[in-house]
């Protein structure tokens, strides 16, 4: 029955010359959105459950709106250096445009990068006034499929309060954000050995409730299964990935676990691009378990978002933060 509606992609892991028998199958599952919603909410609830991470396939987002939001961005990356970082922070970082710095601590990737804050997009007054357009479609679009995705959740999870998560993201001040990625290809030439793989986003969980990441046909990104393997994620420019996050970790006291996941360059001698929506709460929303979650054990403290942000800003990319507000 399962099967008819989560169709796996089969990924293999390499065959263990000790165990060459017992190859695995992985599948990530992709999850179609027009199935019935009591059926949806049970494979949404397995999804996030077994992976953190989960496809989405009919999601009903116009086509138009996401290849006009990956044509802008097109545009902008292909500006003169000089031009890109004039596309300064306001409010002051981390918002705006980066290249290659990640955070404040050190971490780097092989990437360049708009980063948005989704509710106020603030860009200056020298954009184009298309890019704001596409931007501002793209995160509507996006935000509802999202709310969307949280409410059939809540019911998966038979929640007295459908909207017990996605009040947080229709909140006027939700903290959401957005984020377009760049990964420069390689050019290789035919004679010379490739390039070391290298990280283009290193490991790490998203803090926010959900992240929504539509990217092109370029591959790179990786997920780390919950017992310890990395696993890549095939690229399907029509479909959308969902990542829980930490802040859902929270939510649910732990039922279900934010995912590890990486972005690997160098893959391709055509440039990767990526766009997130990245859901978050408003800054002095309150995060604890939700109680009809709870059980036996509390896991996590409450504790509000701004607090959850700073502690992120303050440690390294691949950090496991959300230790600081574990219970025991
Ligand atoms: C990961 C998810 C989002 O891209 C992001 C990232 C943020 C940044 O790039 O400024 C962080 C990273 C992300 C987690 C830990 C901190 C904060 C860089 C970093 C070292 C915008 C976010 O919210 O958290």
């Amino acid at each position: 029955h399962l099967q008819n509606h989560i169709h796996n992609t089969m990924v293999l892991s390499s065959p263990s010359p000790l165990r060459t028998k017992k190859t695995r199958a992985i599948g990530i599952p992709i999850i179609d959105l027009s199935l019935d919603t009591a059926t949806l909410s049970q494979h949404i609830v397995t999804a996030c459950q077994e992976y953190g991470f989960f496809k989405v396939v009919n999601h009903g987002v116009p086509f138009e709106i996401i290849s006009k939001m990956e044509e802008v961005a097109q545009h902008f990356f292909s500006k003169p250096t000089s031009e890109k970082v004039k596309v300064q922070a306001n409010p002051p970082s981390p918002f705006g445009y980066g290249c290659r710095n990640i955070g404040y601590n050190g971490d780097v990737g092989e990437l360049e990068y708009l980063l948005l804050q989704a509710n106020s997009i603030a860009l200056g007054s020298d954009h184009p006034t298309n890019f704001r357009g596409a931007v501002e479609d793209y995160i509507q679009a996006v935000k509802q499929l999202t709310c969307g995705l949280l409410e059939i959740l809540a019911l998966g999870l038979s929640l007295p309060d459908t909207n017990a998560f996605s009040r947080f993201i229709q909140d006027v001040d939700n903290d959401s954000c957005f984020r377009v990625n760049h990964y420069p290809g390689v050019k290789s030439e035919s004679n010379q050995p490739k390039p070391a793989q290298r990280i283009g986003f290193g490991e790490h969980s998203d803090p926010q409730i959900f992240t929504i990441l539509r990217s092109n046909d370029v591959p790179g990104l990786q997920i780390s299964t919950f017992d310890g393997l990395w696993i890549p994620v095939t690229n399907e420019p029509n479909d959308f990935c969902v990542f829980v996050g930490d802040a859902l970790e929270v939510l649910t006291n732990g039922r279900f676990q934010s995912v590890r996941h990486r972005v690997m360059a160098n893959m391709s001698n055509k440039s990767r691009m990526s766009m997130m929506y990245f859901a978050a709460p408003a800054l002095n929303e309150r995060l604890s378990p939700i109680p009809q979650m709870i059980g036996n054990l509390r896991l996590y403290k409450s504790f509000t978002w701004n607090e959850y942000k700073k502690a992120a800003y303050s440690l390294r990319l691949g950090d496991q933060r959300i230790d600081l507000f574990k219970c025991h």
